[in-house]
Formats: structure tokens, C-alpha cells, sequence
């Protein structure tokens, strides 16, 4: 089907797991014509969960890419899934669309993760509509989970439909001024409040409103509603059932002719330029400029490769044309273009701006690359939105000896598919720790490097990553001297170590006189310095929030060479930092623990004997609260099962890094003294 921007469509399925996001995907594909029956989710017949594990653990855990076309229009739905846990690959997809359809169970209402992804949404700039689903099920107070709909997101948050029948139909308010009874509230009042807060946004249309105009045609709202939702002014809250089709006909309705097109959004925040000098750069829905394209999602197929799949945002992608990825000055060709049907690919010539599309097998497309076809479009990037930081660590190695190549190939195949992932090699304890944001993302990903890749791991809890520093300034010295027989060495160094303050990092200065360290041999001592910094002084753990001065020295004519004065560097420094009162510092992390109410008490008994500052507690709606707290990282080994225990597995939570501290006294003995030890094993061996 040709199409152009204009009927195009970009929608994201996010919010909780279990709400039906899935199955509105599916119902969707069926009610539009796309599919001939519905797939079943137990057996993973669904085109947006066909991966085996997604059957098993029967819920999505990454996101999936479908379309399907009606009225002359192309909708793109993308699925996404709905845990904590997995919401960095939600949020990668929310720069791919134009609006981002909220999915939330009638039953269980609103929960953190639904919160989270919507601000996601809202940092973003994307349109938002509501979908109540679950409506079928009897046993729900609808008008209460509205209310606190408009509590938790806002007053704009307002129906556009309404169940009636006990929830087996679905009434509009929109389009039609009244109509049959309704579950509650009724069409009349509904449309009123709807209309209302879209003429809002146009004064001239307002006047009219409010003077008594009765002849406003639902034509004439349809520019102020785009703007409304632009705004953030009009969030439509609708009601379906994924299960029984109820209301699925009425969003299909609202999808088509009240959504916005690519060209009535929000413009993408495309920059020019790196970090602090990127300045906002137009990219503009039109198919005949210079192709610019986003690479939104990443796949490792087993048998298709990599696949990366694309917005357009500008030009048209062409089957056969040659496209840049980011600065590099080499091109690389499409050799096929193709639509993304759940795992399903399909070719096709070329896609417009605004269509989503794919290719295979290029090595260098990756997360977050901006792909175009000419070097003026160099440097561009879309604006990052802050994401969570994966803290859950696990140490890696493989079980298999000779699999060391084989799980390095691996991590960073997954690394590339999933940009909430993070992999840190720990040179001083060699220890490979894979990052994910909670316990669910890491036992996905590495469930999946033991099946489909067939690498045997061996897990083990990471190491604290604990740092070194000085608390006071203090001079060093040393004198390496090499000159019996054969080439000689001789360095002579003298520097002083500062403290600086937390989070400052290392400075190096050379404050030399009158060359008396020649200036060639000063990277030298500098290298000397970060051997120590590197490997630790005192407990193993890398050096930082210092500064070395180096500020005199001696030279021979002869002797004097690079070896020397990394040597003199090296052991000057040591000498300072014993006498400049090295201390253990320890990581604290911020925590956001989300639990029922009910058992924020003795979350926060057993945070208190965890060293924790509790910093705050909100109550939300529904019985739930949030408790923001400060923690050493130290402290949380197997949080996950500890919260799980103590909220019968309802309590959720995230983390990211704070700050640095000094550690106890104790813990400062414990870690010097196991440091002490190894080194005095290492020496014997
Ligand atoms: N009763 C009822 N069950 C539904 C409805 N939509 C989805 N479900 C069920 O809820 C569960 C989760 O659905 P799924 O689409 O996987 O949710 P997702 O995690 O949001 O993608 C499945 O057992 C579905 O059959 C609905 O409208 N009514
Ligand atoms: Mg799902």
C-alpha cells in the first residue's frame, strides 16, 4: 500500500505487565483486518510475543514492532514490556512514536512502573491517550480508578468514551453529543468536559464556546485537539476489553482520526554537535530532503542476524541506497529494506518519514544511531532523556574452560540489543559484572546467553566497588638508582599528595623548576602515580579525589630514562600516601522503594539496620508509598528477596548511585587486612 506521512500512525503500548498490552495489540491487528484470528498468549501464537521464553514466563520481556493498515491509513503499534525491571527497553522505543498509549488494568490499577514510563513519555514530548482494559471483568469500580487516574496524572486525564452494560460495550462522547445510558457520568456530561478543555487552547474558539455557539463541528475541534494533546492539555482516557473486543472498535475510531499524524506531534529533539556544544537541529517530515534515520531497537535473530529497525525521520529510506551511520565516513548499502511484523520480516521498497522499517546484517548499526544518506547530517543525534542506571550487578565468568572468547562475544551481542544493560571489567579484582536494573532483567538476559548462545555461566555477587583516598597532604620522595654494571637508571622524585574534595577525581600538576625533572620524563612519574592509583594503596581499590604535585627531582646525564622515573613516580607516591592517611571509601546509592503501605513499617525497621537514612515517603494512591533512601551499597546484597519477603512479593524498587563515603572503622580494618593478606599469599607463591 503507498502511503504517505500524513496516514501514518506511531503508537507505543506501555504500562504495567499483565494489563493487556499484548492482547490490545492483537485485538487491534484482528479488528483492522491484519490477522485472521486471534493468536493465543498461553501458546504464544500472538504476532508481539512469539519468542519461547516470553511463552513460558507467559509475559512480554522485550519489546515488538507491528503495523497494519485501514482506511487508507498505516498504524505502527509497538509493544512494549510492562516490569520494572525491563522498562529501559520501553522507554528505547518511546522515541520511535508520537504518542504513547497508557494501558492500565481495571483490577489493579495504577503502579509504579505506569507512573515511571509515563514520565518517560512526557520527558519525551509524546502525545498520550489512557486505555482502561479489563473492563469485561465484573468486579471493578471504574469511576474510582478514573479519579485516581486524574489524582495521579492530572485533571486533564478525561474520558473520550464510556462503558455501559456492565462493561460490555463502549459508549463515545466525542464525536456524538448524547446517547445511551452508561455505566456512570453520562455521554452528555462527558462530551461537555471533553469539549471543553480542548476549546481551552484556542481563544477564538473559546469565545465562541463560551458565548453559547452550538454549530462547533467536531471538524473544527480537531486542530485544537492535536494541540491539546501536543500540549499535554488533553489526556483522552478510553475503556476496552482486550478479551471480549469491547471498545476495541471505538480506539481503532480514535486512533485514525484523532491521533496525531508525524506531522501534527511534537517535532523530534534532534541536536547538532556533541555534548555541550550541541545546539537543536530541524529534522523535517518531508520525503524528498536528505534521509535521516534512528535506530530505536536492536535484535540478535538466530537466523536473520542483527536486525536493526528504524524511525524516518526525514527523506525516504530506498532499498539499494547507501546510508551513513553517524560520523563515519564510509556508507553502507541497503541491500533489503522490509516492514516489521512481531518476528516476521517482510520486504519492501522504501519507507516514508514517519515509518518505522528494518534492516539486517549491518554490524555497524547500533542502539541509538542516527543513520543518513549524506555528510550534512553528520554530528546529529537525538536528545537523550536521562535513563535509569542499571545497579543490579553479577559477576561473570565462564563454567566452561576455553568459553572466555565465546561469553565476551555473547555479553556484547546482548549489550547491543539492550540499552539498559551495562558491563564493567574491574581490572583491579578481574571481574566481569554485568548490570541490569533488577533481578528479573538479569535472570532474562543470562537465561538467554545459556540457551541461545550456549555459553555455561558461573555467577558470584559482585564485588563492593570501593575506593581509595587521602585525608591529608603529605610529601613523598624516592630515589631510584641503578648504576653497578652495565646500562644505569637514576630518577629522582619528589612530589606531595592533596586531598581533594568527594567526586573531584585525580589531578596530576607538575610544579617542576628549572627543568630539574626534564620535562620529557614527566609522563613518566604521571605513569609511576597511576599504577598506584589503579591498583590501590592500601585495600586493592583503584585511587581517587586527589591531586599529586610534582615538584622537584634529580636527573643524570646518562642514566636517567622513562623506566626510572616511572619507578621513582611509583614509589614517591606510595611513600606520601602512608604518611597522608589513606582511607576506604564506600559507594552509597540512592533506593526508591515502592511497597503497599501496609508494610512500610518494617521495610523501614529493616533499612535502619542497614546503615540507611531515610529520606523521604510519599503516599500514593491505592494504598501504596514510596520510601526514598539512602543506602551503602554494601548493605544490599540480595535486596531483591529481602523486599520480596517482606512485602509478599509486591515490593518493587530501583537504584542508582549517590556518592562516595568514608567507610566504618571496622570495615576500613576488615578490607586492609584482607588486602594485607593477599599480598603476603601472592609473595609467598
Ligand atoms: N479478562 C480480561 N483479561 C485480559 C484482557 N486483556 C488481557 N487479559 C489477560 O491478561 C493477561 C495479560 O495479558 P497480556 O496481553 O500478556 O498483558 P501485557 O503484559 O500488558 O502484555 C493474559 O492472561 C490475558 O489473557 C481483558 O480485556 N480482559
Ligand atoms: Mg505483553
Amino acid at each position: 500500500m503507498a502511503y504517505k506521512t500524513e496516514h501514518i500512525r506511531n503508537l507505543a503500548l506501555v504500562g504495567h505487565a499483565a494489563a493487556g498490552k499484548t492482547l490490545l495489540a492483537e485485538a487491534l491487528l484482528y479488528k483492522a483486518g491484519a490477522i485472521r484470528v486471534m493468536g493465543d498468549l498461553t501458546r504464544g501464537t500472538t504476532v508481539c510475543d512469539s519468542d519461547p521464553m516470553e511463552r513460558e514466563l507467559g509475559h512480554s520481556i522485550d519489546t515488538a514492532v507491528c503495523h497494519f493498515d485501514v482506511q487508507g491509513q498505516r498504524v505502527n503499534l509497538i509493544d512494549t514490556p510492562g516490569y520494572l525491571d525491563l522498562l529501559g527497553r520501553s522507554q528505547a522505543v518511546l522515541a520511535a512514536v508520537e504518542t504513547a498509549v497508557i494501558v492500565v488494568d481495571a483490577q489493579s490499577g495504577i503502579d509504579i512502573a505506569t507512573r515511571r514510563i509515563t514520565e518517560a513519555a512526557v520527558k519525551r514530548g509524546l502525545d498520550r491517550i489512557i486505555v482502561i482494559n479489563k473492563i469485561d471483568h465484573g468486579e471493578t469500580d471504574l469511576l474510582g480508578l478514573l479519579g485516581q487516574l486524574r489524582v495521579t496524572f492530572g485533571p486533564q486525564c478525561l474520558p473520550i468514551n464510556l462503558p455501559a452494560e456492565g462493561g460490555k460495550r463502549v459508549v463515545d462522547c466525542f464525536f456524538t453529543r448524547e446517547g445511551p445510558s452508561t455505566d456512570f457520568s453520562s455521554v452528555e456530561k462527558a462530551h461537555r468536559d471533553i469539549v471543553e478543555q480542548v476549546v481551552e487552547v484556542d481563544a477564538a474558539l473559546l469565545e465562541r464556546y463560551l458565548g453559547g455557539d452550538e454549530a462547533i463541528t467536531v471538524e473544527q475541534l480537531h486542530d485544537p485537539f492535536e494541540k491539546a494533546l501536543r500540549e499535554g492539555h488533553l489526556v483522552p482516557v478510553c475503556f476496552t476489553s482486550a478479551l471480549t473486543g469491547a471498545g476495541v472498535p471505538e480506539l481503532l475510531n480514535l486512533i485514525l482520526r484523532l491521533l496525531p499524524s508525524p506531522l501534527e506531534a511534537n517535532p523530534p529533539a534532534f541536536l547538532k554537535g556533541e555534548g555541550a556544544v550541541a545546539t537543536p537541529v530541524e529534522v523535517i517530515p518531508d520525503q524528498s530532503l536528505h534521509a535521516v534515520a534512528h535506530v530505536f531497537k536492536i535484535t540478535i535473530d538466530p537466523y536473520q542476524g542483527r536486525i536493526g529497525v528504524l524511525r524516518v525521520h526525514q527523506g525516504t529510506v530506498k532499498s539499494g541506497s547507501q546510508l551513513f551511520v553517524g560520523n563515519m565516513r564510509k556508507p553502507f548499502k541497503i541491500a533489503h529494506l522490509y516492514s516489521v511484523q512481531g518476528a516476521a520480516l517482510k520486504e519492501i521498497s522504501a519507507a516514508v518519514p514517519g515509518d518505522l522499517c528494518a534492516v539486517t546484517k549491518v554490524d555497524e548499526v547500533h542502539f541509538d544511531a542516527v543513520l543518513h544518506d549524506s555528510h550534512d547530517e553528520d554530528h546529529h543525534h537525538l536528545r537523550p532523556t536521562d535513563s535509569w542506571a542499571p545497579m543490579q550487578g553479577v559477576a561473570i565468568t565462564a563454567a566452561r574452560r576455553g568459553d572466555e572468547q565465546k561469553l565476551a562475544d555473547t555479553l556484547h551481542k546482548l549489550m547491543s540489543e539492550d540499552p539498559s544493560l551495562r558491563l564493567e571489567h574491574v581490572p583491579s579484582l578481574n571481574e566481569t559484572v554485568l548490570y541490569g536494573l533488577g533481578d528479573l532483567h538479569l535472570r532474562v538476559v543470562l537465561e538467554r546467553m545459556q540457551r541461545q548462545y550456549n555459553v555455561a555461566l558461573k555467577l558470584h555477587p559482585p564485588s563492593v566497588p570501593y575506593r581509595e583516598t587521602v585525608m591529608r597532604s603529605a610529601e613523598g620522595h624516592h630515589l631510584h638508582k641503578k648504576q653497578s654494571g652495565g646500562a644505569g637508571q637514576y630518577g629522582e622524585v619528589f612530589l606531595r599528595v592533596e586531598p581533594l574534595r568527594r567526586g573531584a577525581g585525580f589531578e596530576f600538576v607538575d610544579a617542576v623548576k628549572g627543568g630539574t625533572i626534564p620535562a620529557q620524563f614527566i609522563p613518566a612519574v604521571e605513569k609511576g602515580v597511576r599504577q598506584v592509583l589503579q591498583a590501590g594503596a592500601i585495600a586493592g581499590y583503584p585511587m581517587e579525589d586527589l591531586r599529586v604535585v610534582v615538584h622537584d627531582g634529580k636527573t643524570h646525564p646518562v642514566d636517567s630514562k622513562e623506566i626510572a622515573f616511572v619507578t621513582a613516580g611509583r614509589k614517591a607516591f606510595l611513600g606520601a600516601v602512608a604518611n597522608a592517611h589513606a582511607i576506604v571509601l564506600e559507594p552509597i546509592v540512592n533506593l526508591h522503594i515502592a511497597a503497599p503501605t501496609s508494610a512500610i513499617g518494617s521495610i523501614a525497621g529493616d533499612l535502619r539496620s542497614m546503615r540507611a537514612r531515610i529520606n523521604g515517603e510519599t503516599v500514593l494512591p491505592d494504598n501504596q508509598a514510596v520510601i526514598a533512601v539512602q543506602v551503602p551499597l554494601a548493605e544490599l546484597k540480595d535486596y531483591g528477596q529481602r523486599l520480596k519477603a517482606l512485602t509478599s512479593g509486591e515490593g518493587v524498587y530501583t537504584m542508582e548511585f549517590s556518592h562516595y563515603e568514608a567507610a566504618t572503622p571496622k570495615l576500613q580494618q576488615d578490607l586492609t587486612t584482607a588486602y594485607r593478606r593477599r599480598h603476603t599469599e601472592e609473595n609467598e607463591q
